[in-house]
């Protein structure tokens, strides 16, 4: 047997040991300038998060921000030891300048700073507005010690001859190439903790929050500008052709001029629009125990004008994507959100027609006012003020993203009191929050039950006796159900609060869901096929098994319109099928006003013409089928009908020209360009 000999061991252990030690010491006396930048950049990381979001123990912002500076440090080892500084101090400056402008950023608007903001003077001019009105804490300026310390430590070592040592002994590339290595490490780790979540919100921006929270404050700010400059770089290629597109599109769209038994009816009146925050269809039919999920809803939809056919055609910019579509009938944008990097563009709008109308036009909103860019946007689209957050609200109770909808209504209505009696006509949006995904934080608010309540028969007793079985309860299905319920309690609540003003009497009511509520396909698996005698799924093979298949999933994510007034006149289920990009050309039908640029259609202007939903990746829909461009397939609605090959020819051509003729008129400011070379032709005739 071979001996194992343990001081040899040891004595091998020790001299490593050594080594590491060695080098440590060697490293760290010769690495200064580097360790100090590293250190510092680190450490205001840290503490902007410290100030702001507030996530002090999570790692992985930290193992981003270490990351992004490692990578960014291990090219300053390209310039020789005493040009280094040079370097590694401009870095500082840049990373103090970061960390100052979002700390002062967030102290005001608690969110952080976007690039794509530079080209709106409002927001930049809100800042220093800010600064002027002394809302600049001693906080937001502690960050600058980074440079005081990057200069003691410069001016120590050039007095110790530090540099000069150093060039004898460096090798920079070496140096840089090895930094470089364990940055990548770095970033291979971060890659590793991100989930799905992660990586969408990164991709769409808008909630800057929460990126800084999983990313850090430098890997914030670098994606930001990545993101805005690709957004002006779009407009720079392919104008001609868009152009081309764009005019020949105008030129042979019929203009239709038919009156029908809409037009003009509400012209004068009020509007409240009221964006209901993943409301989809199904729930307005569905209950449990008796109970329905969205009593007020069903009523208003049984009494004003009820499109149950209606879809959303929003994109990765969810709710600011449904307000686009609302306010522009037009399609989001192809790449980005139109919130985001489109937002200063000319947009025809239905604000816009309001306020020319000689309306006041206000939206209201209980979140964060730059959540989604929408301080800025709201006023570009066309909104006289946007009520928002602690501006407009006391945040007296907070469920799930931030104030509860029936707070935030309760707190509407005296404002909307105070802009009816100070003038003529108000068109408002009210921009609901509570009902957002996860839905989780309603279990503590609400006593609203998703469970299966039956008669089940006692053999021992020979009754029958009431059997609870969970059914819903415990699934993210059953908190959408409960958070739904709350929504449309809250409604009804506004409702009544509104009526008991006044302020329904001569007020048209519009309220639309803004999109689904993103549920996994199997969440509704349970639903439809629950077998509560045993608590568990029917067998796919039972005959009463619903299989949810991407079709039947893609159905159901039609989202409720309703067009209400308090008369109850209209009462009419619209079942034809309708759009988004439809309700601005419908309700201009209705108020007296028509929007040139629209592309979506009058629902009832259609006559015999087929209505078609587009949607943003090229999908579509008719009353007769859903066809999928990406599958090239798609559905037949009633299976007695048929459709041919030209049909979904058409239809595929038609969406992908919609789609791109919208996204002319966001990349490339079309309505702009049209309307001052109209100008220009206007003045020199
Ligand atoms: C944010 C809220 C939610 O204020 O409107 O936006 P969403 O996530 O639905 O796009
Ligand atoms: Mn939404």
């Amino acid at each position: 047997m071979k001996k194992i000999d343990i001081k040899k061991i040891a004595k091998e252990q020790n001299k490593k040991l050594k080594e590491v030690k060695k080098f440590s010491k060697h490293y760290l006396s010769t690495n200064i300038l580097f360790i100090t930048f590293t250190l510092t950049s680190l450490i205001n990381a840290f503490l902007l998060r410290f100030f702001t979001v507030k996530n002090y123990f999570e790692i992985k912002p930290i193992i981003a921000d270490f990351a992004v500076i490692l990578i960014i440090g291990a090219f300053g080892y390209f310039f020789k030891p005493k040009h280094q500084f040079k370097y590694f101090f401009t870095w500082s400056i840049i990373f103090v300048i970061i960390c100052v402008v979002n700390s002062i950023y967030y102290t005001n608007y608690l969110s952080f700073v976007s690039f794509s903001l530079i080209k709106s003077s409002s927001q930049a001019l809100g800042v220093s507005d800010a600064i002027i009105e002394n809302k600049m804490e001693l906080k937001d300026l502690f960050y600058i010690y980074q440079i005081f310390a990057m200069i003691f430590v410069h001016k120590t070592l050039k007095k110790k001859k530090y540099y000069h040592k150093v060039s004898k002994i460096e090798i920079g590339k070496v140096r840089a190439v090895n930094t470089l290595v364990v940055g990548v490490i770095f970033v291979g780790l971060f890659i590793s903790t991100l989930s799905s979540t992660d990586i969408s919100r990164l991709g769409k921006q808008w909630n800057r929050e929460y990126i800084v929270m999983e990313f850090g404050i430098y890997t914030y700010q670098a994606n930001d500008l990545i993101a805005t400059v690709k957004s002006e770089l779009n407009p720079l290629f392919g104008y001609d052709e868009s152009a081309k597109a764009f005019r020949e599109f105008y030129d042979s769209k019929e203009d239709n001029n038919e009156k029908n038994k809409y037009t003009n009816i509400f012209k004068g009146k009020n509007v409240l629009v009221i964006h209901a925050e993943s409301i989809q269809n199904f729930t307005l039919n569905t209950s449990f125990n008796g109970i329905d999920v969205a009593p007020n809803l069903k009523k208003l939809a049984s009494e004003g004008l009820y499109f149950s056919n209606f879809y959303s055609e929003e994109s990765v910019g969810t709710s600011s994507d449904t307000e686009f579509t609302f306010s522009t009938s037009l399609m989001p944008a192809n790449s980005g959100t139109v919130f985001i990097n489109y937002f200063d563009r000319n947009y025809a709008t239905i604000q816009k027609e309001f306020k020319n109308m000689g309306y006041y036009v206000f939206s209201m909103h209980g979140n964060n006012c730059s959540f989604w860019n929408r301080a800025t946007t709201h006023k570009n689209l066309g909104y006289d003020k946007f009520y928002c957050y602690k501006d407009a609200y006391d945040i007296d109770e907070t469920i799930g993203l931030g104030l509860s909808d029936k707070s935030f209504f309760r707190q509407s209505v005296p404002i909307i009191k105070e802009i009816d009696k100070n003038n003529k006509n108000f068109y408002g949006t009210l921009i609901m929050l509570t009902n957002h995904t996860p839905f989780t934080d309603i279990e503590n608010y609400s006593d609203y039950e998703v469970n299966y309540k039956y008669q089940k028969y006692n053999e021992e007793t020979g009754k029958y006796e009431e059997a609870v079985a969970p059914y819903m309860e415990g699934t993210k299905l059953g908190s959408y159900f409960k958070s739904v319920h709350y929504a449309d309690e809250a409604l009804g609540q506004l409702l009544q609060d509104l009526d008991k003003e006044g302020l329904l009497d001569d007020t048209v009511v519009v309220i639309y869901g803004d999109h689904d509520a993103k549920l996994k396909k199997s969440e509704f698996n349970r639903f439809y096929n629950y077998d509560y005698e045993n608590d568990k799924l029917l067998d796919k093979e039972d005959e009463k098994y619903q299989k949810v298949d991407y079709y039947s999933y893609e159905l159901n994510r039609k989202v409720p319109l309703i067009i209400w007034s308090k008369d109850k006149k209209l009462k009419t289920e619209v079942k034809e099928v309708m759009g988004m990009i439809d309700v601005q050309p419908t309700l201009g039908n209705m108020f007296g006003f028509k929007n040139k640029y629209a592309l979506g259609h009058d629902i009832f202007s259609l006559g015999d013409q087929e209505n078609v939903v587009v949607f943003p990746d090229g999908n579509w829909l008719t009353n007769k089928m859903y066809y999928s461009q990406s599958k090239g397939e798609g559905k037949l609605l009633n299976l007695d009908e048929t459709v041919s090959i030209d049909y979904i020819e058409k239809y595929n051509k038609y969406s992908e020209e919609i789609i791109s003729i919208s996204n002319s008129i966001i990349v490339y400011d079309m309505i702009e360009k049209t309307e001052e070379s109209e100008k220009l032709v206007n003045t020199s005739e």
